[in-house]
This record gives C-alpha cells, sequence and structure tokens, in this order.
C-alpha cells in the first residue's frame, strides 16, 4: 500500500492500467474465458454507510454484476445485477469476492456472505448464460467456510473449489473444518493458515470430499510461519496451469502483496516462488489470472479511482509474463 502522504493524483499518472470500469466500483476480480469472450466476476463494491471496524463489515456489499469483455482491448460491458442478496435465501449481507465456472452448457456462480447469525459460508448459483441472472440453490454449500471462493477447472474435467481468508473472512476460527471461537491465528513461529480446497461433485453444488487444508512451503520444504506476513496466506486463493503446472496464488493481507507458489497436484503442497504484484492503493489485493490468445493477464484492483477510500475499487487488468523457467515478473501497478 503505497505511503498515504503519497500524491494520488501522480500515482495515477504512473499506473500501468485504467479502471476497465468507472461507472460503479468493482473489485476482486475473477475472470474467464467462455466462448472466445472474456467475463469478469466481481465483487461490487457500495458505500452503505457501515462504519470501519477490523472485521471488514464496510465491505457491505449487496449484489453481484457480470462484465464481458470481447478482446483484452475491448470494453468491459456490465451485463447487468447477476445476482441480488435478497434472493439468496440463506443469506443476510456482505456478497464478498466470487468466481464462476462453466460445466455441460451451464453456469456457476460461487459466492460468500453472512449468514444471519453473522458466520461466512458459501453458496452456489446457477445460469444458463455466463452473465446470468444467476438462481441460488436454497442452502450454502454444505461444509462450506470462510470467504473467496476459487474454483479451478482441471484438464480432466474435475473441478476443485479453494476458499479461506482470515481475519474479517473468519478462516482463524477453524481447524480441521470445525469451527471454535477459542480458535485464532497460530502464534509466530507455527505453521500459517492454508486456504482450503475441496473437489466439487458432478452436480457442482456440493463437495466430493471434506475440504483439505493446502499446505505453502518455503524453497526447503519447511511450511511458511504465521508470523512471516510478507508471505504467508491471507486470502484471495488463484489456481491456474502454466505449462503442466499448478501455479496457486494469494493476498498477503496486512503486507498487500500478491504472491505465488508452484506445485505437481491442485492439491498442494506448493513451494513459495515470489510475488505477482506490489502494493496497491486501498487496503486490500485481490486477483485473477486468465489466458486469452496466447498471452497471459493479471485482473486486480486498487482504490485509486475514488482517491482511496478502501471499499471502494476498482477492477484493471496487465499482461503478465512468464520466463523460461516459468517465474512471473512482479509487476508494479504505478510503474518502478
Ligand atoms: O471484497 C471483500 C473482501 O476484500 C474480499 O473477499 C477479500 O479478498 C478482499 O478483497
Amino acid at each position: 500500500m503505497p505511503d498515504e502522504t503519497t500524491d494520488l493524483a501522480s500515482l495515477a499518472a504512473r499506473a500501468i492500467s485504467p479502471p476497465l470500469v468507472t461507472r460503479i466500483y468493482t473489485a476482486d476480480p475473477s475472470a474467464h474465458v467462455f466462448d472466445g469472450a472474456i467475463y469478469i466476476y466481481p465483487s461490487h463494491d457500495i458505500d452503505g454507510g457501515v462504519p470501519f471496524n477490523d472485521n471488514g463489515d464496510h465491505f457491505c456489499m449487496e449484489d453481484y454484476h457480470v462484465f464481458r469483455m470481447d478482446s483484452p482491448d475491448g470494453e468491459a460491458v456490465d451485463c447487468g445485477v447477476a445476482l441480488h442478496v435478497k434472493d439468496v435465501p440463506w443469506a443476510a449481507r456482505q456478497l464478498w469476492a466470487p468466481d464462476a465456472a462453466r460445466k455441460d452448457g451451464r453456469y456457476y456462480l460461487y459466492f460468500p456472505a453472512k449468514r444471519p447469525d453473522g458466520l461466512f459460508q458459501i453458496g452456489v448459483a446457477v445460469a444458463d448464460r455466463p452473465e446470468g441472472p444467476f438462481q441460488a440453490e436454497p442452502q450454502p454449500i454444505e461444509g462450506s467456510y470462510s470467504i473467496d471462493p476459487a474454483v479451478y477447472a482441471d484438464d480432466d474435467g474435475a473441478h476443485y473449489l479453494y476458499f479461506g481468508g482470515i481475519w474479517g473472512g473468519q478462516l482463524q476460527k477453524y481447524r480441521d473444518n470445525a469451527w471454535a471461537e477459542a480458535n485464532e491465528e497460530p502464534p509466530p513461529d507455527a505453521p500459517a493458515l492454508g486456504p482450503r480446497v475441496a473437489r466439487l461433485d458432478a452436480g457442482m453444488k456440493q463437495f466430493a470430499e471434506a475440504p483439505r487444508e493446502v499446505a505453502i512451503v518455503d524453497e526447503a520444504g519447511r511450511p511458511l510461519r504465521a508470523g512471516d506476513h510478507a508471505r504467508r496466506y491471507f486470502e484471495a486463493p488463484w489456481l491456474h496451469k502454466y505449462q503442466g503446472r499448478y501455479y496457486l496464488s494469494w493476498s498477503t493481507g496486512d503486507t498487500h502483496f500478491l504472491c505465488y507458489a508452484t506445485g505437481d497436484s491442485p492439491y498442494g503442497p506448493f513451494t513459495y516462488q515470489g510475488r505477482i504484484l506490489s502494493e496497491v492503493v486501498g487496503w486490500t489485493t485481490h486477483h485473477s489470472i486468465c489466458a486469452y490468445g496466447g498471452k497471459w493477464y493479471l485482473f486486480y484492483h486498487d482504490a485509486l479511482l475514488s482517491g482511496g477510500v478502501t471499499h471502494l475499487r476498482s477492477i484493471k487488468m496487465a499482461e503478465l509474463q512468464h520466463d523460461a523457467q516459468g517465474r512471473i515478473a512482479m509487476l508494479h501497478p504505478y510503474g518502478d
């Protein structure tokens, strides 16, 4: 997060990408290519007048809009409201970062929301078109918890749902998939909490297995430590495959980096490799990675357009470069 004294106008002048959408605020972009077009599934940020707190209650989003781009340099067309919280029977508030998948001609929107008792769970809604409108299932996905679902479609047709975020996302309250109020983040020398992953069943609306914790290790095979805030998992998991390897990427939260690790299985373990994006304006950073026309793109957000209001963000995209070893070159959102 650039220093608060930094002149936002000078950052805007140096920004490597303009906002894709300026009519409304959008964040947490999950991008997929369906039938030759890029579809972006972001959060829809609003100013709901909720006071700021450490739980992120001011992120009080109520609906989702889907955006379509016919090419990477085309306009991001707002396809309208895809789902509203009032149409989700189990959810009370806070539609946070979503993702989507396609199977057998149907589209599945995965989204977190708080139940009336204040606990986050993950729901699914179904549509016949990539842009919706989506019809929510009456109950959240059984066994789901926390936030930030990201679905990965593997080459063999299996779909894996990654999820979880600490602090306001409540992941620190879970051990072995069970919630306890007394649970907190592990001490600094203990292994950090990892994101969770579960394969989806053939119907795409339930887990086929109990969620597993994903291990992220250093070059010596040791789990990243909870005190390693510059590298440890915080929220925003994303999985993609590049030249046969699985790449897990995530946000480090309070140190504001996007990082990645590589592995040989969608379940991990993943070995830490480095950073993808340095700090953006605004507290949160959240992304997706998607290929189009033989090039790779990072979709991300910042809060420049709102003058740095952390819950009023704008989605952006920039080309990603891999070197000959498959390492991703770190991007600086406002130049070097
Ligand atoms: O948009 C609300 C939350 O902020 C997301 O779920 C997190 O990943 C962070 O971007």
